[in-house]
């Protein structure tokens, strides 16, 4: 069986979707809407908690975005999710992501852009300032590593980067202010000049994400 994808275009299945084009990774890609009416019943087996993306394969499903990176990278043998002496460091860096800079953007472009495309309710203007304090604290430290560097790990591109980076391609939404931190406004120019970040959609048949507002 070829490994089926099923993807939105929401942050974590197209972070996941940039991963399997970045690496050539020979899944088929399907858009998938567990969370539609009447749809929950076909993804519930694969992912009990009806979140995208999905790795549905040959022994069994995959969900979450950074167990399915770490699978399509063993697929094609390739080190952007790193082993070896390396994969620590790239784990500190997914790690600090999801609770600091990953989480901050997060909270939010969740206030400003996913409650408003799916009508979840009104913007709390809190949220949004705790959200824009955490990114201020947390772009800073990435502001003192990205000066130093192009990537977060010395050694090149890797996995790290995608997931630290997964909500800036929504910041026309969200309005962090990035500017303000130049190493990380160049280090996200560079992830957006690799084709498969700028446009994960390319060739892929999947409906644009509903308006906010
Ligand atoms: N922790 C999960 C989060 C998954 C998640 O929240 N996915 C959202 C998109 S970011 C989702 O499935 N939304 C419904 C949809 O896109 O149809 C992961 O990293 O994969």
């Amino acid at each position: 069986m070829q490994p089926i994808l099923y993807f939105s275009r929401n942050p974590n299945p197209r972070l996941t979707v940039a991963a399997a084009k970045h690496l050539a990774a020979p899944v088929i890609y399907e858009f998938a809407e567990p969370l539609a009416p009447g749809e929950a019943d076909k993804y519930r087996h694969l992912n009990p908690s009806l979140r995208l993306p999905i790795l549905a394969q040959a022994g069994g499903s995959l969900f979450e975005a950074d167990a399915i990176a770490c699978r399509l990278s063993q697929m094609v043998g390739s080190a952007f999710w790193r082993t070896g002496a390396e994969l620590p460091d790239m784990i500190r860096w997914v790690s600090w992501a999801r609770d600091n800079f990953m989480h901050a953007c997060d909270m939010v472009h969740f206030e400003r852009g996913t409650k408003q495309r799916y009508h979840l309710g009104a913007l709390d203007e809190a949220l949004v300032a705790r959200g824009t304090a955490h990114f201020h604290d947390s772009a800073a430290v990435l502001q003192a590593h990205l000066a130093r560097q192009d990537w977060l790990l010395a050694s090149g591109l890797s996995y790290a980067d995608f997931r630290m980076a997964v909500f800036l391609p929504f910041n026309d939404v969200a309005r962090l202010p990035l500017a303000d931190y130049p190493a990380v406004a160049a280090w996200h120019a560079r992830l957006m000049a690799l084709p498969a970040w700028a446009d994960p959609f390319d060739g892929l048949s999947a409906p644009a994400l509903p308006p906010v507002g």
